[in-house]
């Protein structure tokens, strides 16, 4: 296994029994702004999570894990059992996600070249699930100067990376205003099921 792309992998309905049960996760950790670590500038993308395990980053402790949210200092949510199916049908994984990142782009958000690198494990694949407008989503190799190229994520659209493909660089350009009208604020969400420890 490498990368996967399954284009509109959810249809419609999936994608609304998805937002709700999403509306849910969010009413209880709601959506804040990460700072980088060190300099403690605000990341344009705004993040949750849900699961046991939560990914997140600021000024003073850097990227991690936590079990609770930053702000509330509640368990996070958990993981929409639509999610945990889409998992069990296409990881290949014999254990269930610790953690779903959500993040949430609005017009002019981006996110660059990134390896995620901060799990204690790597044989367990990341799993992304695209909603609402367009991403330009770039994706290179295993060292940061490699070719990239570019991939459009969908509303709907699942991604899949893992064995030699696990900590390749990748990033989002951009999101295309107005391509979907999933979202009554336009903008998009994107979900990445991630296994934190050995299973
Ligand atoms: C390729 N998110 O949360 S998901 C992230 O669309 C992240 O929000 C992007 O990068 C987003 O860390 C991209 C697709 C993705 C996720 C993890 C990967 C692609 C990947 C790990 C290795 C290679
Ligand atoms: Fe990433």
């Amino acid at each position: 296994m490498s990368l996967d792309h399954f284009a509109q992998r959810l249809d419609d309905n999936a994608q609304r029994t998805l937002l709700a049960e999403l509306r849910d996760a969010v009413a209880q950790a709601p959506f804040y702004t990460p700072t980088m670590p060190r300099t403690g500038k605000p990341m344009s993308v705004k993040m949750t999570n849900c699961g046991s395990l939560g990914w997140l980053t600021d000024k003073e402790k850097g990227y991690r894990y936590e079990p609770v949210h930053p702000v509330t200092g509640k368990p996070w949510p958990p993981i929409p059992a639509l999610l945990l199916r889409l998992w069990d049908e296409l990881s290949g994984y014999p254990a269930p996600p610790e953690a779903c990142l959500v993040n949430y782009y609005a017009k002019g958000t981006k996110l660059g070249l990134h390896r995620d690198e901060d799990e204690q494990t790597f044989d367990a694949p990341v799993l992304s699930v695209s909603l609402g407008d367009t991403a330009l989503f770039r994706i290179g190799g295993l060292k940061r100067r490699d070719p990239t190229r570019r991939i459009e994520l969908k509303s709907g659209d699942v991604f899949l990376m893992g064995g030699e493909d696990r900590l390749t660089y990748h990033g989002i350009d951009r999101i295309v205003p107005g391509s979907s009208s999933l979202l009554p604020k336009g903008g998009r969400i994107n979900l990445t099921l991630r296994r934190v420890t050995p299973a």
